[in-house]
């Protein structure tokens, strides 16, 4: 259960292939596009970090030069499947080693039949290096087989000039291109390199096209020969590399003797690598399975291995959707992944919103506030991106106002509660002491200056926010943000003892560095005892935010039979005032803070937020969290149906947007409901243990995790499980 397969060509789901095939090493990912030309594809390469400013949406990844395109002329008729007749089509991902192939057998309009397997993959093992193959036999035919290979820098498909050409030539055998981001000013620099072999001797040319450099190579084949063309790419940029041109150009000189096989062995044993760390094994379940590795594969191509000025967009690197914007996507769906099992990564991740502090402050201050507000949405630099107005889709001539960026502020506890779960698994004093402890203690600052004190209440409170839920705008006191914060600021004070004791050097410096002292600690503690946090006392139904229980009532399935959100068919206006729900957002509360709530009260309010919530065609975040709650409760068929629901998301692209990229969180919340929700894994301060609940059809489960800088085996059988 490793290979995702397109069995027939068709040219209508073009963009939900390139993106659920999506080609990548945590450095850069490539949609799968063909290797000839189809109308509507969208030819894509995103390098992480390569960001550029556009207008409305601020900045965006900026897309590559591509690499992968090849024209295919055999005996004079130029390949493509809109053309002639497809005898044998399948192209198969296998998410072991993630090598995209496919394999064709095509007969041109005048009757040539050939068989062409490509091939092609991103290598995990240098994460520069692009490689790409395609053997050819001609079988009831002889005469020129030519392929055309370019590195193509027409590929600005956002309208706006993204890239400024700067030089471009052809040195030791290798064609190369260097260009540099407009407004950002990186550099990059790309080469590329052919072998041609199999039939009479070849001949290359290298026409030195502005923006297209190319290599044309051609020969003679014989009925039944096999003509190898194998190809190499490798870009660097000057994020990363001091001088991008001599980066790439030394890759491809430093190539093996036999560089396919080489870079394929090397490639495979990357993966190897990463499989023994992360697989989990389903038995019993063969689409589960599958949906999980895809969802893991999708996590590891996007994931920043050597970078930590980097975090991974909300559509990874797989598409255009959010530009490459990160949310709270990453640290509370994607980052449990890299946290329990590849913790360097998840230290990377987190070390971005450290080095980003600087956004956060100025957005804090924008806002009239002190300390650090992360932005809702997040790119480059740690400045708030999230646009103001967006095009209405069902009218593209009106605006949509986008409150997120001004009133969606979880997402600073989001990131603290992120650097606690790392902290806790991995026990990094050290990354806790220099980095963790400023994020957290300067969003604690912010969220003292953010509260509101309220005489007649004689509480705290916070008015004018979104909670997870955004069907339901400008709301007061929503639980969940409420909640969080209260958990922040008590964090923060636990969290200051403690580094005073760890290093009371450090502590000292940080507190001055941040204006924190005694008495701002012992603010926060009264603060959060006194910022009002819905149902706490009686233990019952929460009340989702002020005044959310006279909305108009409805359930979600209501709407139903339909093919669209709830949103979608009642309006923006329609849909805020009724009771149904984007996404689970208490019940995301008692995901994230379940010591704060007995089994009777999470019971009360899955029963009632449940029918409400729009989990068919609301957010993709919803389902995977919705299905760790039912298997907490014992709901196990709703469990299931949930888990099949974000394992269904881009594998059978049940929104139609999966064209977008790739939903991250939907992928990282599809591995904590395996290992969360099923294999019950929980951990407490010293030890871990798993209260398994398995579907009834799962024979096994197994997983790996790391704590504490050991790797943990955890292996559950159907029949242990009842024992
Ligand atoms: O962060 C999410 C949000 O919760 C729902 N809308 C989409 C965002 C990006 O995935």
């Amino acid at each position: 259960m490793w290979k995702i397969t397109e069995n027939s060509f068709d040219p209508k789901r073009l963009r939900h292939f390139e993106t659920a095939l999506t080609q990548g090493n945590g450095y850069v990912g490539t949609r799968a596009t063909f290797d000839e030309h189809y109308p509507g594809e969208q030819r894509t390469t995103f390098v992480h970090g390569v960001f550029d400013d556009v207008p409305v949406v601020f900045t965006h990844l900026v897309n590559f030069p591509d690499w992968t395109a090849l024209d295919i002329i055999l005996a004079g008729e130029r390949f493509s499947l809109a053309e002639g007749k497809l005898l044998e089509y399948r192209r198969r991902l296998n998410l072991h080693n993630g090598v995209l192939t496919r394999f064709v057998r095509w007969e041109s309009p005048q009757g040539h039949v050939s068989k062409l397997i490509f091939s092609r993959f991103a290598s995990l093992a240098n994460q520069h290096l692009l490689c790409q193959r395609v053997l050819i036999t001609p079988e009831n035919y002889s005469g020129e087989v030519r392929i055309e290979s370019r590195l193509d820098a027409g590929t600005d498909t956002m309208r706006y000039q993204q890239w400024n050409w700067l030089d471009q030539g052809v040195e030791d055998g290798s064609i190369w291109l260097r260009l540099q981001t407009s407004a950002t000013k990186i550099e990059a620099a790309m080469a590329q390199k052919v072998f041609f072999s199999g039939g009479s001797e070849a001949e290359i040319l290298m026409p030195n096209v502005v923006k297209m450099p190319s290599i044309c190579t051609s020969c003679q084949a014989e009925t039944g020969q096999t003509i190898y063309f194998e190809k190499f790419s490798s870009l660097c940029t000057s994020r990363e590399c001091e001088d991008p041109k001599s980066g790439s150009l030394s890759i491809l000189a430093e190539m093996a003797q036999e560089p396919w096989e080489a870079a394929y062995a090397a490639n495979e044993q990357a993966w190897q690598k990463e499989w023994d760390r992360n697989d989990v094994l389903i038995e019993g379940d063969a689409e589960a399975q599958l949906a999980l590795r895809f969802s893991i594969y999708h996590l590891l191509i996007a994931a920043p291995r050597t970078d930590e000025q980097v975090n991974i967009g909300a559509k990874t690197l797989s598409g255009y959707g959010y530009h490459g914007h990160a949310f709270w996507d990453t640290e509370i769906f994607m980052l449990p992944f890299f946290t329990f099992t590849r913790p360097e990564i998840a230290r990377n991740l987190l070390s971005y919103r450290y080095h980003n502090l600087p956004g956060a402050r100025e957005k804090a201050l924008e806002g009239g506030f002190q300390g650090a507000q992360f932005p809702w949405e997040s790119a480059g630099d740690g400045r708030e991106v999230t646009p103001t107005w967006v095009p209405d889709p069902a009218d593209r001539k009106s605006l949509i106002r986008i409150w997120t960026g001004d009133i969606e502020i979880h997402i600073s506890s989001d990131i603290a509660f992120a650097i606690v779960q790392y902290w806790r698994l991995s026990g990094d004093d050290a990354f806790m002491a220099q980095r963790g402890a400023e994020v957290i203690l300067d969003s604690a600052k912010f969220w003292a200056s953010r509260l509101e004190w309220n005489p007649q209440t004689s509480q705290y409170h916070l008015s004018n926010v979104i909670g997870p839920d955004e069907y339901h705008d400008h709301v007061d006191d929503n639980a969940f943000t409420n909640y969080l914060t209260r958990w922040h600021l008590h964090t923060a004070v636990a969290l200051a003892e403690w580094l005073k004791t760890y290093d009371a050097q450090a502590a000292s410096l940080l507190f001055t560095k941040l204006g924190v002292d005694e008495q701002s600690l012992a603010d926060w503690a009264t603060m959060a005892d006194q910022l009002y946090c819905p149902g706490e006392n009686n233990q019952g139904l929460i009340e989702q935010f002020g005044g959310y229980f006279q909305r108009v009532d409805a359930l979600a399935s209501d709407f139903d039979p339909r093919t669209e959100s709830v949103q979608s068919i009642l309006g923006i206006e329609g849909a805020n005032a009724s009771q149904v729900l984007k996404q689970p957002d208490v019940m995301m509360l008692m995901y994230l803070l379940p010591e704060l709530f007995s089994h009777e009260t999470i019971q009360a309010n899955y029963d009632y937020y449940t029918p409400r919530t729009d989990l068919t065609f609301g957010s993709s975040l919803g389902p995977s969290i919705q299905a760790i709650m039912a298997t907490r409760l014992g709901s196990q068929a709703d469990a299931y149906e949930n888990f099949m629901r974000a394992a269904r998301a881009d594998i059978e692209d049940v929104r139609g947007n999966a064209s977008d990229g790739i939903h991250g969180a939907s992928a990282g919340g599809l591995w904590q409901a395996a290992v969360f929700g099923f294999g019950g894994l929980r951990v407490e301060d010293d030890y871990w243990y798993v209260k398994p609940h398995l579907p009834a059809h799962w024979k096994r489960l197994q997983f790996k995790f790391v704590w504490r800088g050991q790797e943990q085996l955890v292996d559950i059988r159907a029949q242990e499980e009842q024992s």
